[in-house]
């Protein structure tokens, strides 16, 4: 198919309420939307970086920069296959693995409907709702952390993942645990800590956690396979894995016993794919991860998760844990067993609302084909 125009959205959407992680607190969220036109057909696609380099070097602005500068332009040149030809178009260019995502993900959009197609039914999935759970911000205190559990809990979520920093750890996690010694819990530590630090996650041993995330530097294997070394629960690694080879290469040195695939970090569903079907074979678990996604990135989560080796429950909350209004339709809901319905329509499955698109944008761009 041949792409004739390309658009490019910096979007900010306010939150329902504030999230706050071991990297900052965060009340407005930021992304890039990418929206492709091809022979009639409207391709959607975002790019889930943020406003500043907290979770990853990469911004809405550097996003920006990449993609109007180096990846549109090898895009607009010459009709294309489908999404592995991103890939390989963009092959030669370095790092920014979010915008690429973002860019990747708008030709998924395209190809599905193109082929009357979901996205889950090309990506191979194999089951039509997927098991999720919430993952609640740093809270002002202890009590309001057990509160905003139980809601969560009420709201009908059967995972619940904390985040942490030092200082604010082993007890509020013991705390939640108290409270509730049946749920599947989990932490996350956004890379906050160092191997220094291991006695904090052995003092966490024996709480019953399904897994640790990304206790250490996000570029450091080795103190990882160290950490793992010490603790019988899982370490669970995210910022760390950005390509199939550091999947690969983190299970080989013993890293982490299990991978948080969110397709962004990895440069695209192409190598999520990738990354999934290399744990499947090997026997890892596998979840996927969130980015506090808009409607569009959420609907590729939902599909990427509907593949078999996605056995832990994902990060893909519903719409209403995120936004009061949100771009796309529908909106996502929690099923009664802790599960959203992956949509099925062809592409994405999902209606983006232009006017509501409009409203939360803060800057608009135009690509075409200078060739005509
Ligand atoms: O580390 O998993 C993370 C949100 C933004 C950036 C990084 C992370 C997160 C979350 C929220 O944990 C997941 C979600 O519900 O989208
Ligand atoms: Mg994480």
């Amino acid at each position: 198919m041949r792409i004739e125009r390309v658009e490019l959205r910096h979007l900010r959407m306010r939150l329902r309420t504030p999230f706050e992680t071991s990297f900052g607190c965060e009340a407005e969220r930021d992304c890039l939307v990418v929206r492709l036109e091809a022979e009639g057909l409207v391709g959607w696609g975002e790019c889930a970086a943020d406003r500043w380099p907290g979770y990853s070097y990469e911004t809405v602005g550097t996003a920006w920069h990449f993609l109007e500068e180096f990846a549109v332009p090898r895009l607009l040149h010459g009709p294309i296959e489908g999404p592995a030809e991103v890939r390989a178009r963009l092959h030669h260019l370095k790092g920014h693995p979010l915008a690429r995502a973002g860019l990747e993900m708008a030709v998924w959009d395209l190809v599905g409907k193109a082929s009357s197609k979901s996205l889950a039914a090309l990506l191979g999935g194999t089951r039509q709702r997927v098991a999720v759970g919430v993952s609640v911000g740093i809270q002002p205190d202890v009590r309001s952390l057990v509160s905003t559990v139980a809601s969560y809990i009420d709201q009908g979520y059967a995972r619940v993942k904390l985040k942490i920093k030092p200082g604010r750890d082993v007890e509020e996690v013991r705390a939640v645990r108290r409270e509730f010694p049946e749920l599947r819990l989990q932490v996350d530590a956004n890379s906050a800590y160092s191997l220094e630090d291991a006695a904090v996650f052995e003092a966490m041993d024996d709480l019953g956690l399904l897994l640790i995330e990304q206790p250490l530097a996000e570029d450091d294997l080795i103190d990882h396979s160290r950490l793992q070394a010490r603790l019988r629960t899982p370490v669970c690694l995210d910022e760390s894995i950005l390509s199939l080879r550091h999947a690969r290469q983190a299970l080989d040195v013993g890293a982490c016993r299990v991978i948080n695939i969110k397709p962004g970090r990895v440069g695209g569903l192409c190598e999520a794919v990738a990354v999934h079907d290399l744990c499947l074979a090997r026997g890892v678990p596998v979840w996927c991860g969130g980015m506090l996604e808009t409607g569009i990135g959420r609907a590729a989560n939902l599909a990427l998760a509907s593949l078999a080796g996605f056995t832990l429950p994902g990060d893909i909350s519903a719409t209403d844990r995120y936004y009061a209004e949100d771009i796309a339709e529908p909106r996502f809901v929690l099923n009664a067993d802790s599960t959203i319905t992956v949509p099925q329509g062809p592409g994405l499955g999902i209606e983006v609302s232009e006017a509501a698109l409009e409203t939360f944008t803060l800057r608009r761009a135009v690509l075409c084909d200078a060739g005509g």
